[in-house]
């Protein structure tokens, strides 16, 4: 099953290509110029051949990370990301980044070689044989197979077309080995290929859905807009920031839509977040979803804990998928259509005439920000030896300040929630995170995506397990030479690093590491650089020196391991956790 190169025809005179090249063809015709991948039988020549036709073929070490990459690829672009694995084994690595895709709505096409259906069908044993097209379709948007070079051209359309209209998420592509060699003629192969026309056609919302919606904002006394990843997807950023100062309501970014508006916005409720959920009236969501991140819309954080006390509020919900609202609880004014549509719709509501909220109402919330605010300027201010997350945070805060282009990779748990809620962002789609799922492994392969999108540096914060998942790619980002600075806040465990072995046996407890780990030799291994800082003045320098030189760089960033708590934030979730 090794490849072959393409037959001669029987009459020298036509020319012919096969399925490789029209693979190739396919994609780059629809304006997709990057694979992320990992090559092996079948696809290996589909790789060098890709790369010798001037396509950007980046190489991982495993497939998850391509996979990740892929997916934040096409969060950024709204192009569907591409990766590209072998069968059986290199397609079930993708498979958990294409489940990830589809549960944030990213687009991506994960593109894997297979073995034959005849041998497959029949279960007759065949070199890393799988029946992908069925694993695959329970945990994508959509799912084909192509099986003559002829149809290449619309199995390519196809997913594009999945993977970016309506709610976008991961679509998969079968593509069996002896599809690549198939020779075709090439006059017919190249009327074959489809360039998609309109891949993610706008959607306008209906004139009543708006004017209910309208209504219910007019007659609120203390409105919240809420901003999901959605709405950072939809680059519908003029918009939203016209829609947010023009009606002068409080909103709150999830985490990934921080930067939509700079996080240091007046009318930024963030760090009064346990304060406006509760209290707000009128909640307006753009492409979020009230999912367990939003406690389901209900229960304590929304204002009580039975139905009466939490069910005043009233939702009005801007999301692409009709089938989304009343997902958790009643949608009072559902606006179904794209961001951009739906929100200049809105805004065209919004008159001369409009009242804003009550004075009542911003001073609130005003009164509780600030003073959050100031009891975190305080603890940001101390100095603690060892370094704890704040101490350390308070860096890349100002280190995000003075590089607001700059992206940000964060995973973790302890490394998540301090980030998120301590370094503020500036611009939109500059934060990457862990998403719906809380997944840990996106790290490095968002990071080697971050850089190759959008050429700026990346800093990734990490937990020094979170980077575990997916710490063989710094050799990726040394090969590559991408100006990414990971930064591991290293407690030495899962959480923290103080638990013991209860017995006293020789094995550690489950949740910690080996101590003082010096993970900077990882990066220094594969010619990058690496710093190992016990203090914010030098965890600053080495930030700052790895922006100016651009090089691949390792901070191992010992912080104190009796710093964090068990789950981070989300201890509620975890009812026997371990409390110190
Ligand atoms: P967060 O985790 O930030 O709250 P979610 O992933 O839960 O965000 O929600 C994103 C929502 O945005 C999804 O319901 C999805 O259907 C919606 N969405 C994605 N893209 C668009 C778009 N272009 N227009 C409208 N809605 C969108
Ligand atoms: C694929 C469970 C959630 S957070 C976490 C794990 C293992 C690591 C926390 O430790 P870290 O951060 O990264 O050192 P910190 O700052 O708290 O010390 N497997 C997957 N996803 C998840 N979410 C887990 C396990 C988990």
């Amino acid at each position: 099953m090794g490849t072959v190169e393409p037959q001669v025809a029987a009459d020298a005179q036509t020319p012919v290509t096969d399925g490789f090249h029209l693979v190739i063809d396919a994609l780059r015709l629809n304006g997709i110029d990057t694979i992320f991948g990992l090559p092996g039988i079948p696809i290996t020549d589909l790789t060098r051949k890709a790369q010798a036709a001037g396509m950007r073929v980046i190489s991982f070490r495993h497939e998850q990370n391509a996979g990740n990459a892929a997916a934040i690829a096409g969060f950024m672009t709204q192009k569907p990301g591409i990766c590209l694995t072998v069968s059986a084994p290199g397609f079930l690595n993708g498979l958990t980044a294409l489940a990830n895709a589809t549960t944030n709505c990213f687009p991506m096409i994960l593109i894997s070689g297979s073995s034959e259906r005849e041998i497959v069908d029949l279960q007759q044993g065949d070199y890393e044989e799988m029946d992908q097209l069925a694993i695959a379709k329970p945990l994508a948007k959509a799912a084909f197979r192509v099986l003559h070079a002829e149809d290449i051209g619309v199995g390519v359309a196809r997913a594009i077309r999945a993977a970016v209209s309506g709610r976008p998420g991961g679509v998969y592509l079968d593509l069996p080995a002896r599809l690549f060699p198939q020779s075709i003629d090439a006059a017919a192969a190249a009327k074959s290929l489809i360039k998609v026309v309109d891949p993610a056609p706008r959607q306008i919302p209906a004139g009543e859905a708006v004017q209910r919606a309208l209504e219910l904002l007019k007659g609120a006394r203390r409105p919240l807009i809420l901003l999901g990843k959605g709405a950072a997807y939809a680059q519908a950023d003029a918009q939203i920031r016209d829609l947010i100062e023009k009606t002068a309501i409080p909103y709150l970014p999830m985490s990934m839509a921080k930067g939509l508006l700079p996080d240091t916005h007046p009318q930024c409720a963030s760090a009064a977040r346990s304060f406006v959920l509760p209290e707000a009236d009128v909640v307006m969501l753009i492409g979020a979803r009230l999912n367990w991140l939003l406690s389901h819309g209900k229960g304590k954080t929304w204002g009580g804990q039975s139905q009466k006390e939490w069910g005043a509020q009233k939702f009005i919900q801007i999301d692409i998928s009709p089938q989304e609202a009343d997902s958790n609880v009643r949608i009072d004014a559902p606006v179904v259509g794209d961001i951009g549509s739906c929100v200049s719709a809105v805004l065209a509501g919004i008159g001369p005439n409009w009242v804003k909220p009550p004075a009542e109402w911003l001073d609130a919330v005003a009164e509780r920000k600030n003073k959050n605010l100031a009891k975190m300027a305080e603890t940001l201010a101390r100095n603690p030896v060892p370094m704890n997350f704040h101490s350390a945070l308070a860096v890349v805060r100002d280190i995000i300040k003075a590089n607001p282009d700059a992206i940000l990779v964060n995973e973790g748990a302890n490394a998540l929630d301090f980030t998120r809620s301590i370094v503020d962002m500036y611009r939109p789609r500059k934060r990457l995170d862990v998403g719906t799922w809380g997944v840990m492994g996106i790290g490095m392969g968002f990071a080697v995506a971050a850089a190759v999108v959008s050429g700026q540096p990346v800093i990734a914060i990490e937990g020094d397990s979170a980077f575990g998942f997916s710490g063989m790619e710094v050799e990726t980002l040394c090969r590559y030479d991408l100006p990414v600075c990971v930064v591991i806040l290293n407690n030495n465990g899962v959480y923290r690093g103080d638990e013991r072995n209860p017995t006293g046996g020789r094995d550690p407890a489950p949740l910690v590491f080996v101590k003082d780990a010096r993970y900077e030799k990882l990066m220094e291994a594969f010619g990058g650089v690496g710093v190992y800082a016990t203090s914010p003045a030098e965890l600053r320098k080495a930030m700052e020196q790895a922006i100016l030189s651009r090089k691949p760089t390792l901070i191992n960033a010992v912080i104190d391991e009796g710093a964090g708590t068990e789950s981070g934030r989300i201890t509620a979730l975890n009812p026997t956790a371990k409390k110190k």
